[in-house]
């Protein structure tokens, strides 16, 4: 458009593209990032009104320091017992993912995703929760699961998608579902079980029951729909359940920006709904223990939903089918300014005196041998790619109590040309 074209005076309009602060080859500098000092954010009453704690989803609750000493009032003191087994179950979850990404690199199955460096997120969260409060989770947090003591042979199973996969290869590997874990089946379609966590949560109110429900979604998926729909039904019927927003600063290639986080905080979406926000170091797992037990303890006792924002890093690609070497600068990892969760834990203990490096690392090789051992034992059921685990047959079945005209038909049809085909 030529200027004397232009109707007003005024400069012409400008579209903004967010920009990723660091593309492959970059040197990376965060030092521009806000890091508050550990312990240094009130912690507010559970009961407190949304309206009083505005400043929360700006801020970082953060409980270890950079020594790893445990510092204010979001210190939840724990007993070193529970600690060892918070640190184990997120060693557990790693050395977990690290077999299952070399069994795809291996063909024993066509996808795996990683959690690593966002363990202290799902690991942290159980061990705040009850047994039987209910989880909706995203594909990365494998580690509500360990925490819950499922078995990692089940877990693998579906990986593998092999005759003992009790969900008939139907899922993608990773999308676990454990009823009995309090664990909802994982779904492809990213978030939505955030409306399914909260109507959860209304039934379990409206049921007088004592339950609450908690879910995960990256901070990527707070684009959809679905997440601002839940966030309405949550905060109206003062739902009581946790938002959990896994912001590991990457959705696939595309960066956090791209959600809005260049703007302001995901825990800052809380108050435009009159929801409790909190802003937690996803990286300090006592801090993600004292946020979750907030969270739950406000929940229980109707005082509403919380949205906690987890600000992590995805160490590693989004999954077996991504390369981040093409997006991102590979520095980023290490200069991530809150470090890894497990070594912080780690360091706690060490100082605490209840820890050494030797029983570290004698804890990571029973952790590598369970793995190994619970791998051999899901491999005898079978691999992916490897025979066929499930009858053809079973395609049809399962989704409707009786099966339709149409499907009896298709199954009569794949029958018969099985048949002529000689298979
Ligand atoms: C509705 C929908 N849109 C797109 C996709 C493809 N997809 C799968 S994972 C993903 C990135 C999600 O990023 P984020 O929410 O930040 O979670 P993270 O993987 O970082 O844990 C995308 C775009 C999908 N599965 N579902
Ligand atoms: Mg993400």
């Amino acid at each position: 458009m030529s200027d004397t074209d232009r109707r007003t005076n005024l400069p012409p309009l400008r579209l903004h593209v967010p920009e990723p602060p660091f593309r492959p080859g970059d040197p990376v500098d965060y030092s521009h990032m806000e890091i508050p000092a550990a312990g240094a954010l009130d912690r507010p009453a559970v009961d407190a009104p949304a309206a009083t704690m505005r400043e929360m989803p700006y801020g970082l609750i953060r409980v270890l320091d950079g020594e790893g000493r445990a510092t204010g009032p979001w210190n939840p003191r724990l007993e070193p017992e529970r600690l060892v087994a918070m640190l184990r179950n997120m060693a557990l979850t790693r050395a977990f993912d690290e077999r299952m990404y070399r069994a795809q690199r291996q063909g024993k199955t066509s996808f795996y995703m990683k959690s690593t460096g966002e363990e202290a997120v799902a690991v942290a969260a159980a061990e705040a929760l009850d047994r039987d409060d209910m989880c909706f989770p995203s594909y990365r947090q494998q580690g509500l699961l360990i925490v819950r003591g499922w078995p990692l042979v089940d877990m693998m199973n579906q990986i593998y998608s092999n005759k003992a996969d009790r969900l008939k290869g139907r899922q993608l590997p990773v999308l676990y579902s454990a009823k009995e874990a309090g664990f909802f089946s994982i779904s492809g379609n990213l978030a939505t079980q955030m409306p399914q966590a909260v109507g959860w949560a209304l039934a379990s109110a409206a049921q007088g029951d004592t339950r609450i429900a908690a879910t995960w979604c990256g901070e990527g998926s707070t684009a959809e729909g679905d997440f601002h729909a839940a966030m309405t039904f949550a905060t109206v019927y003062r739902a009581p359940v946790i938002v959990n927003v896994v912001n590991n600063q990457w959705a696939i290639s595309s960066f956090a920006g791209f959600a809005g986080g260049d703007e302001t905080t995901f825990a800052a979406r809380a108050l435009g709904y009159g929801m409790a926000g909190l802003r937690v170091d996803g990286n300090d797992p006592l801090a993600v223990y004292a946020a979750t037990d907030w969270a739950a303890e406000r929940a229980r006792t109707n005082h509403g939903p919380t949205l906690i924002e987890h600000f992590t890093y995805r160490a590693e690609g989004h999954s077996t089918s991504d390369d981040p070497a093409q997006y991102r600068s590979a520095e980023e990892r290490s200069a991530w300014p809150l470090g890894d969760p497990i070594i912080r834990l780690k360091q706690h203990l060490i100082g605490l005196g209840v820890w050494d490096e030797e029983r570290h690392a004698e804890m990571d090789r029973e952790l590598a041998e369970q793995v190994k051992a619970a791998a051999k034992e899901a491999e005898k059921n079978g691999v992916l790619g490897i025979g066929l685990h499930q009858p053809f047959d079973t395609m049809f079945e399962d989704v409707f109590e009786e099966m339709p005209w149409h499907l009896k038909e298709q199954r009569a049809q794949m029958r018969a040309e099985r048949e002529s085909a000689g298979i």
